[in-house]
């Protein structure tokens, strides 16, 4: 049985070794040639715990072959980005990827094919999209000669690996046939995860609400920190007490949400369902406007004096990786600068030394340099130095230096 993965990113790539340490002759596609040199070389190019020793273990059995050309196979599993269209007031999702992944495959699919779509996508697009692609290129009839399903991934950045094999999957298909070969298919590389079947736009919708879910829970906290704020009390004593009660298990308030998926699968509903969508959608503008919050907030404090050197301590999404989508601290830093104080940043995850125009410098470094800092995500390698903000002017947005930190999370000295 030979397994095609379309795409060699943060899901595609992992998918791929997992498959093949699991047995499978896996071919890893990527139109990126520098990726698929990178990985011809041994190496891979993301920022993911244990991922590279087991890349070598797949690479080193034969059973994964990274190219960067298409061929048939039994199965080939898309998993490409769906980001949205920026620029524009409700946001929509942007599937070109998914199209132009389809259309690549449908070269390549025969009777018999199963073609499974793992990328995040709107309601509909498995089949609606992606089925029809194929079937308007090969001539050939969803269900009577091919199959589709929709497995959407569901792993942690930072956990994938273990995410693979331990978190139950859905899978959405275009027939019981389908079902029964992508669930057997998942099952061989699960072990504490189980499968759970059914139609693909139910499977789509799961996706998006699991995200939205979550978005909502996090929207909730950095609504009530900026009411905390204005009341003057310390919403990360609030939350924890709140929590004290059974049934109540709010979440952490931050400097916004970030990532490829909290900050923009919510709009995959929202832009089909306009009308219906409002607490979906004011959820994602409380959360993109809490970066905006933090530097008015910073502003204040720092009464507008543009000679001030800030300092922001962290600028990937969320804590321990290196991953800077649609990151809000990254957002902080941009804004500020653009506001004309001097910024620099400490992103001790990214080697790069400049992150958008952002000097990225050493802990030691923007402690010594800055008259304010801004402590944005709780990084392992900031926890271990955390004794070296004591008597420096903090920003802590996430509660984390001191529990009597009043407001958002802000002291100064
Ligand atoms: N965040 C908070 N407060 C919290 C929790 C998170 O502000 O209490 C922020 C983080 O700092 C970050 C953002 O939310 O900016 C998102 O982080 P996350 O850890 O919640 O999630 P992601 O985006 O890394 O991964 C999510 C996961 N989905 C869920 O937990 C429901 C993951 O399982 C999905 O596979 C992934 O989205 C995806 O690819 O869709």
């Amino acid at each position: 049985l030979k397994i095609t993965i379309v795409g060699m990113g943060y899901i595609g790539l992992p998918t791929a070794i997992t498959f093949a340490n699991a047995g499978f002759k896996v071919y890893g596609f990527d139109v990126n040639e520098n990726v698929i040199n990178t990985l011809k070389n041994g190496k891979i190019h993301i920022v993911e715990p244990d991922l590279q020793e087991a890349y070598e273990e797949a690479l080193n059995s034969g059973n994964l072959k990274p190219t960067n050309k298409l061929d048939k196979s039994d199965i080939f599993i898309i998993c490409v980005p769906t980001p949205f269209k920026k620029n524009e007031k409700e946001k929509v999702a942007d599937l070109s990827y998914v199209k132009s992944a389809s259309e690549m495959v449908s070269k390549y699919v025969e009777k018999g094919n199963l073609v499974i779509l793992e990328s995040t996508v709107p309601p509909k697009t498995t089949e609606e999209v992606m089925g029809k692609i194929i079937e308007k290129n090969t001539n050939l009839k969803i269900n009577a000669d091919f199959y589709v399903a929709h497995c959407p991934e569901r792993v942690l950045p930072g956990k994938i690996l273990y995410e693979l094999e331990n978190n139950d999957r859905i899978i959405g298909a275009s027939n019981k046939y389908a079902e029964k070969i992508t669930k057997e298919l998942y099952e061989t590389i699960l072990k504490n995860g189980k499968v759970y079947t059914t139609d693909t736009i139910t499977a789509e919708m799961c996706k998006l609400v699991e995200n939205t879910y979550r978005d909502i829970n996090i929207a909730f906290a950095n609504e009530l920190s900026i009411i905390s704020d204005k009341l003057g009390i310390n919403v990360f004593e609030l939350i924890e007490l709140a929590n004290k009660h059974p049934r109540v298990n709010i979440l952490k308030p931050g400097a916004g949400v970030g990532g490829h998926c909290l900050a923009v699968d919510p709009w995959f509903i929202v832009e089909k369902f306009q009308k219906e969508a409002n607490l979906i959608r004011t959820a994602r503008e409380i959360n993109d406007y809490k970066p905006h919050y933090i530097v008015e907030k910073i502003e204040k404090e720092v009464e507008y004096d543009k000679n001030k050197i800030i300092g922001i301590l962290g600028l990937a999404y969320k804590p321990n990786i290196d991953d800077l989508r649609e990151s809000p601290s990254l957002e902080i830093a941009l804004n500020l600068k653009k506001k004309g104080y001097t910024v620099y940043g400490c992103e001790p995850y990214s080697k790069e030394k400049n992150i958008k125009g952002i000097e990225n410098i050493s802990f030691e470094e923007i402690v010594e340099k800055s008259d304010y800092l801004v402590l944005t995500l709780s990084h392992n390698q900031f926890l271990e130095k955390i004794d070296l903000l004591k008597y420096k002017n903090v920003f802590d947005v996430i509660g984390i230096i001191n529990e009597k930190y009043n407001k958002i999370g802000v002291e100064t000295k």
